[in-house]
């Protein structure tokens, strides 16, 4: 149980983190990109997951606040890896009120592609399919303001919302992220390997790239990499991990 306070002393502290997790492009093995995930390191708990405290921050709309702090540590972090790493991407998550707060958004997006100097095809803004349900046409302006600015968009949680190919056709998303839910069962599942088959298809017709998420076994991965989706994202190859473990990920990944 996470008390409010709790959390606006949290923000205040700085305790919030940022792990990194690598997607890896199964053509070229390389890392192509990391995901920003936050983590709350606080002092008594430990780390604690943002299962417990992502929903308070967003009915508080406190999370307006922790993700313009998000979009600008994670562009810190991707611009200090970019001299090491040159090519690496960054995607990090927004939620609904982020979205409805969209001044807040669009400047801190701008604040962080000032302040680096990185491109904005560096970075990646991953939105799930019922965010962009709840939030309504309102959104897609905002959408389109981002890719706008170079910045891509990934669907998340790709097949777990009202998913509707209206929105597909409409939304300038490069990128669809494939539910870990749908990967679990891979590939003894029929249903899974179904479902997954199904997007793949749409994808494709679609001109969409797809990542899978939640890869944790050699066999999903070759069952994914049979059907030619082009990224891995998941515990096989990485688990998120904190800025300097990362970048020995990097080094050493091959
Ligand atoms: O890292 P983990 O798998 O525990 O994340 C759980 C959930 O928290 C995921 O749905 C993820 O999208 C969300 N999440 C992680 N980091 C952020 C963030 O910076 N902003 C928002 N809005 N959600 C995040
Ligand atoms: O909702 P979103 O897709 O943003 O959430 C990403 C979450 O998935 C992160 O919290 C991350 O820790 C988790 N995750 C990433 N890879 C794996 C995996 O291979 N297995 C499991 N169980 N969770 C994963
Ligand atoms: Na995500
Ligand atoms: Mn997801």
């Amino acid at each position: 149980f996470v008390l409010l306070r709790d959390l606006e002393r949290a923000l205040e502290r700085q305790e919030f983190v940022l792990y990194f997790q690598p997607r890896i492009a199964l053509s070229s093995r390389k890392v192509t990109s990391l995901e920003a995930l936050i983590r709350w390191q606080a002092p008594e708990k430990g780390l604690v997951p943002p299962g417990e405290f992502i929903p308070p921050l967003e009915d508080s709309g406190l999370i307006v606040e922790v993700g313009r702090w998000v979009i600008r540590e994670a562009a810190r972090a991707l611009k200090e890896l970019r001299e090491e790493f040159p090519e690496l991407r960054l995607s990090f998550n927004v939620s609904v009120k982020q979205f409805l707060d969209q001044e807040v958004l669009l400047s801190a997006l701008r604040e962080a592609l000032s302040e680096t100097g990185l491109p904005g095809q560096a970075l990646e803004m991953e939105i799930t399919e019922s965010l962009l349900f709840k939030v309504g046409a309102s959104g897609e302006g905002l959408l389109e303001e981002v890719a706008g600015m170079g910045l891509e968009i990934a669907l998340d949680d790709f097949g777990t919302g009202y998913s509707s190919f209206a929105y597909l056709k409409k939304i300038p998303a490069r990128t669809l992220k494939i539910d870990y839910s749908f990967v679990k069962g891979l590939p003894e599942s029929r249903e899974d390997a179904e479902v997954v088959m199904a997007i793949v298809s749409m994808a494709r017709n679609l001109g969409k790239r797809l990542v899978a998420e939640g890869v944790e076994r050699k066999e999903q991965l070759a069952f994914l990499a049979g059907l030619g989706v082009e990224e891995i994202q998941g515990f096989l190859f990485a688990r998120p991990l904190p800025l300097e473990e990362v970048r020995l990920f990097l080094r050493t990944f091959d």
